[in-house]
């Protein structure tokens, strides 16, 4: 049960993380009971992966999400061994698990041309089978999204990411690798009263030169879709990234943010996110924080400064302003509880999509 609500539409706005196919290996040929002759063999089903793809893509280029592979051919005078079916090839992202309608999992693709047989074509007929063909088999399939962790750090640097991370975290992080990605994010487990755990990821380099190379920056944004939750992270009293360039103050650095996200993909900014307004052991802070607040409320009354593009087209509605500060401990437990609640909040809604999904297949039975 556990296993499979994690498998069952998760899904944000228009944020897609798992996928559900129809898959079918194509039926086996028929043999030739006068001559002997056997029946080709249908072609196999196999999801491939491959780095250009991700399940947006996959989405808007299969709408039908229905994948059959070729039948194999009858046994003929010309042809006494009928032809083999042609393989159909699913190109899928990397970094994904491959599951079974049921939950159970058939297999990983980690990296570049990772392959996995999810059809298998039917065989021809023989002899043994009166020269009677099988089909092939027919299911419904998953893709999952591999996660990194349920809550993903995003902010400038200096914000204070790492320190809150060792904070929330009461230990050391460590650093996790996963196959399907060089980047080897920073994991820290939150540990909660009820022994529930949860992770937060801080990926090194994340927005890092993205405002001076918005190429690079994405490259690192793309991990961000491997989070469940956005987790922004600012300093209330602003930041400067070199003597030279302008001072931003907390409210810049969140559209800023926001903007970098939606550059790279819109629907990433259709997270659940919460806001974490960082040292506020500073002088001023509370002042500054209420600014910020302010400036949340309605947004748009504050773009004047900004640059058209740099502009967010939507601005984000945290789910919750958390001010702490990482290195005093200030306010660190309350962010733990918020997120706790988020999580559970969209667990949640995962539960009653996965109600909602099974009542509507029982009544199309
Ligand atoms: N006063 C104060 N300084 C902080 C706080 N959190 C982090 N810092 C400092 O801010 C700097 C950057 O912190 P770091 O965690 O490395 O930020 P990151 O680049 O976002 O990972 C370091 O000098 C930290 O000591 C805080 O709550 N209060
Ligand atoms: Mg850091």
């Amino acid at each position: 049960m556990v296993q499979l609500s994690r498998l069952f539409l998760r899904k944000y706005g228009n944020f897609v993380d798992n996928l559900r196919l129809y898959v079918r290996g194509g039926s086996g040929g028929m043999g030739l009971p006068r001559l002997g002759g056997q029946g080709g063999k249908g072609g196999d089903v196999w999801v491939v992966a491959n780095k250009n793809m991700t399940l947006k893509r996959f989405k808007d280029k299969h709408p039908q999400k229905r994948f059959v592979s070729g039948a194999g051919a009858n046994s003929s005078v010309r042809a006494l061994k009928g032809e083999t079916g042609k393989d159909k090839e699913i190109s899928a992202p990397i970094g994904i698990t491959v599951t079974a309608d049921d939950g159970k999992i058939l297999g990983e693709l980690n990296v570049e041309g990772d392959r996995l047989m999810v059809a298998k074509g039917g065989a021809g007929g023989t002899l043994h089978t009166a020269f009677e063909p099988s089909r092939g088999q027919a299911k419904h399939i998953r893709l999952d999204l591999k996660l990194i962790a349920d809550m993903g750090l995003v902010g400038f640097p200096n914000a204070g990411k790492s320190s809150l991370l060792t904070a929330l975290s009461n230990a050391t992080p460590e650093i996790a690798s996963y196959a399907f990605t060089t980047l080897k994010p920073e994991i820290g487990k939150v540990l909660y009263e009820d022994y529930k755990q949860i992770s937060v990821a801080d990926l090194p380099g994340l927005i890092e030169g993205a405002h001076l190379n918005k190429g690079m920056g994405h490259k690192f944004l793309k991990h961000m879709e491997r989070t469940k939750h956005l987790l922004f992270v600012v300093d209330v009293c602003g930041f400067q990234l070199a003597s030279k360039t302008a001072y931003r103050s907390a409210f810049d650095a969140v559209q800023l943010l926001t903007k970098e996200l939606e550059l790279y993909k819109e629907e990433l900014v259709s997270k659940p996110a919460l806001l974490v307004v960082n040292k506020m052991d500073l002088p001023d802070a509370e002042d500054k924080l209420a600014e910020l607040k302010e400036q949340l409320q309605s947004p748009q009354e504050f773009f004047d400064l900004f640059p058209e593009d740099a502009i967010p087209k939507n601005c984000i509605t945290f789910r919750h302003v958390v001010p702490v500060s990482a290195t005093t401990g200030l306010g660190v437990d309350h962010l733990k509880r918020c997120i706790r609640e988020s999580l559970d909040e969209e667990a949640e809604r995962e539960n009653k999509a996965i109600h909602e999904e099974r009542l509507r297949a029982l009544r199309n039975q």
